[in-house]
């Protein structure tokens, strides 16, 4: 898989704005794979790939996640946060990508998690900081970005967090612990 054929894979599976929003993931993050030293090939393949799985419904997804041996506590969460393994899965087994840093960028973009490589703290904070968003806290996160990855992550985590608290959802544990890894991080710079 190589960036040319990602961008006209998710153009047939995904609607007109998420394949817009899919390249501008991508230009965000290759932005930051230059100042933070990241391979940038790596870095645009996983960010045009993050929301491949994205488009599909939830009965789609939901037989995915028992087809690739997907975690079932996966489906007691809301199922936004289904998008993210299945189509790690999906590059994995059907079209052959083998880089496990790009795959976990995939997976993990949605949550987070603790101990995030490089790639993975890219595609994470390029998802939310792209210029197409506007929700609360977006403008810092932007700015920090430029100087401090780990800090950028840390403020995604807490934004995304009390966004979430506030809609009285439910809060899958990844995000607890990649709050709490990126807060500890932080601490120290
Ligand atoms: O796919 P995108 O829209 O580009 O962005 P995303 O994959 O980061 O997030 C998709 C949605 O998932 C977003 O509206 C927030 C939501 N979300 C993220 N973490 C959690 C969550 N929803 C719940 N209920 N619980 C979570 O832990
Ligand atoms: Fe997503
Ligand atoms: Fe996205």
């Amino acid at each position: 898989m190589d960036t040319e054929r990602a961008r006209k894979l998710i153009e047939q599976v995904l609607t007109k704005n998420r394949f817009e929003h899919s390249l501008r993931v991508a230009d965000t993050a290759v932005t930051l794979a230059k100042r933070y030293d990241a391979p940038v090939e790596k870095v645009e393949l996983a960010a045009l790939l993050h929301d491949y799985a994205k488009c599909m419904t939830q009965d789609e997804l939901r037989n995915y996640i028992e087809k690739y041996d997907l975690p079932p506590t996966l489906l007691a969460y809301n199922s936004e946060l289904w998008h993210g393994p299945v189509g790690a899965m999906m590059m994995k087994y059907r079209y052959g990508v083998k880089d496990k840093d790009v795959l976990n960028a995939i997976y993990y973009h949605t949550t987070g998690r603790a101990n995030m490589s490089l790639i993975e703290q890219i595609i994470f904070v390029a998802d939310f900081i792209e210029p197409g968003r506007n929700h609360p806290g977006v403008e810092e996160v932007r700015e920090l970005a430029e100087m401090n990855l780990v800090l950028a992550i840390q403020r995604t985590l807490r934004n995304s967090i009390i966004y979430l608290v506030n809609k009285n959802v439910t809060l899958y544990p990844d995000t607890f612990y990649a709050y709490n890894n990126f807060t500890v991080k932080g601490e120290f710079d």
